[in-house]
């Protein structure tokens, strides 16, 4: 990989976001989906590489476009493995509610975790934290941690977890630590991704959420030095999801074993869901979120607001593009 792929990759997570914003408050969480996914295949196609994507839609059965396995490029030059997710937070983008974005990870060959369509438990946190708070220890013990890492009080401390039955005693003990519990109905990367960044307002995701998402939020903390950790969850007991009703812990596990993941409970460093040499992490705001805006349609031209995180040269760019329309009369200067 190299410099010039940063802005190819920007200008892919763009049109999947100008795609899919057509399609805000709609309700149409599929079809704003399947525009960004089509968008997002269409502005890859143009790229000078040997792209693969290998975490995707799905399987190539169910997902007619960027399924896991596909060729995306012009098939010569450098091989880059691509985790996309083109409309993270679907009901967030029908509903027209904030935090529904474009978003992909890339990597050279090799340099993705092919996480399985399971889910994960997740721990991000600021780089001051990175190593010293630790998925394995409480949530109690983690926010002490926190604390003093960040020199805030508990009480200052924000903790993002998904609002789901599943965290209920999660929730419960993080208010007795005295730090604020902020409930997210969906997209945990971008909170993941605040965690990256000081003055977001948040200091820390906690809980269970998608694991192939967890593998992009890796790629960026890892770019940014924070601190990400995950681990499968495989006993529907905990996910406590309807995704996983007449599911079994015991077939869960066998469904792992096949894919190859011998130690099911491993816990995975950002490092190692995103090991290749160098990560490219890009997103682009569908709606406003924490940490850029949604598309703008403005009547001679549409605006993105985007960030891309790079360690080919240790940067991230938060990005505003006008998209200039044809016949453009008075474009606003924000
Ligand atoms: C998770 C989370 C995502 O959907 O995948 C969630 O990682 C689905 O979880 O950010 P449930 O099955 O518990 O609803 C998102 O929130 C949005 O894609």
């Amino acid at each position: 990989m190299d410099r010039t792929l940063i802005q190819e990759i920007l200008e892919v997570v763009e049109q999947a976001a100008i795609a899919s914003a057509r399609l805000t408050g709609m309700g149409l969480k599929n079809e704003a989906d399947a525009a960004a996914v089509e968008a997002m295949r269409e502005r890859m196609g143009q790229i000078q590489m040997q792209g693969r994507i290998v975490i995707g839609e799905g399987e190539r059965d169910e997902a007619p476009m960027l399924y896991i396995g596909e060729e995306v490029g012009s098939g010569t030059g450098p091989g880059v493995d691509f985790a996309v997710d083109p409309c993270e937070g679907t009901n967030l983008c029908a509903n027209s509610q904030r935090g529904s974005m474009a978003v992909l990870a890339a990597s050279d060959r090799g340099g993705l975790f092919n996480a399985p369509d399971f889910y994960m438990n997740k721990l991000a946190a600021p780089p001051a934290a990175k190593g010293k708070v630790d998925i394995r220890k409480s949530a109690t013990e983690n926010i002490e941690i926190l604390s003093q890492c960040l020199g805030l009080p508990t009480t200052d401390l924000v903790i993002v977890v998904m609002d789901r039955a599943r965290h209920k005693s999660l929730i419960a003990e993080i208010r007795t630590t005295g730090a604020r519990v902020q409930p997210i109905s969906d997209g945990d990367v971008q909170a993941a991704i605040a965690c990256g960044f000081a003055g977001t307002g948040t200091h820390c995701l906690m809980g269970i959420g998608a694991a192939p998402e967890g593998v992009i939020s890796a790629a960026a903390l890892r770019a940014l030095g924070g601190h990400f950790q995950g681990q499968l969850v495989y006993d529907p007991a905990v996910a406590q999801t309807q995704e996983w009703e007449g599911l079994t812990r015991e077939g869960n596990l066998a469904r792992l074993a096949e894919m190859g993941i011998s130690d099911p409970d491993k816990v995975y460093e950002a490092q190692e869901l995103a090991c290749g040499e160098n990560v490219v992490f890009a997103a682009s705001g569908i709606t406003d979120g924490l940490l850029f805006d949604g598309v703008k349609f403005e009547t001679d031209c549409t605006r993105t607001s985007s960030l891309v995180i790079s360690t080919l040269d240790n940067t991230a760019r938060f990005t505003t593009t006008v998209h200039i329309k044809e016949g453009a009369q008075s474009i606003a200067l924000r």
